[in-house]
């Protein structure tokens, strides 16, 4: 199992952080990337992270600081990312997030239900969630690109000499801890739970593996995304946000970015909805 995913040195590359089982996002990103192919033919797509496990809740129980109201669709999202993988060999990737792992030996999450991880299952049945599990179980810990991104779901606070610690990371038998417990174990822990990272921890895990920024999801930014000092850029393309706040990232692939000052609102950042208008919303930021 290949724990790093290299992504190539040409093409262009969307970026789509935690949906949380949103489905209608996961279409426009879809939407997206196939503009893309249409376009230039050479693209890839990239889910950092928690893609499944959101709320099952009616509208009128829906709270408004979670942005616009869905239903957790976590089962089609995996289904439809699957055929979509086959459909673009090698160009369709997903990270592993704190909600993927509990399915494939992670500890189980309790953002929505006591155990997200036996809700679902117990949703899917036995063979739909076994073929879940299947897909989850190819999805990457990191993601590095020649043009000096390096994508992770959480901040990236793990201290790792090397590309190799990520390649040797187990992601197996942490069922029975806690979220608490896995934030102390090295390099999967932090990967896959920190919600910040000081900026010399950042520039030290970036620089370890060849990159010169990091992009990553996990928490959530009202405004659709923040950047912390040279290296990091936390982004918020679907879960807990306004339609008008929703970002998401494209990439050259082909290009060398020096830092992430060098991702500029309106051509590395873009928004989800151009269209989405909400009154009192402050829409995307420089
Ligand atoms: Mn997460």
């Amino acid at each position: 199992m290949a724990r790093v995913l290299r992504l190539p040195d040409h093409g262009r590359l969307i970026v789509c952080t935690d949906l949380q089982g949103c489905l209608r996002d996961f279409h426009r990103i879809i939407e997206i990337f196939d503009d893309e192919m249409d376009r230039g033919g050479d693209a890839h797509l990239l889910f950092t992270g928690d893609l499944i496990h959101g709320p099952h809740l009616d509208e009128l129980d829906w709270p408004e600081f979670l942005g616009e109201y869905y239903r957790d669709a976590s089962g089609d999202v995996i289904d439809e990312l699957s055929v979509l993988m086959r459909r673009h060999p090698g160009r369709v990737h997903a990270l592993v997030g704190n909600h993927e792992h509990g399915h494939i030996g992670g500890p189980h999450t309790a953002k929505f239900a006591a155990d997200e991880v036996a809700v679902l299952e117990e949703l899917l049945g036995a063979e739909r969630a076994e073929r879940m599990r299947n897909v989850l179980r190819d999805f990457a810990l990191v993601a590095v690109a020649p043009c000096g991104a390096v994508f992770t779901h959480g901040a990236p606070a793990a201290t790792v000499k090397s590309i190799r610690d990520i390649e040797e990371a187990k992601l197996e038998g942490f069922e029975i801890g806690s979220p608490i417990d896995i934030l102390d174990t090295p390099v999967i822990g932090p990967i896959l739970w920190a919600r910040s990272a000081a900026p010399d921890v950042a520039s030290r895990f970036v620089k370890a593996l060849g990159g010169t920024f990091c992009i990553y999801g996990h928490d959530v930014i009202p405004e659709g995304f923040e950047i912390i000092g040279d290296e990091q850029i936390v982004v918020s393309t679907s879960f807990g946000v306004f339609d008008s706040n929703k970002v998401y990232i494209a990439l050259d692939l082909g290009k060398r970015y020096r830092s992430v000052h060098d991702l500029r609102v309106g051509h590395e950042i873009l928004p989800l909805y151009p269209d989405a208008t909400l009154p009192g919303a402050v829409g995307i930021r420089a």
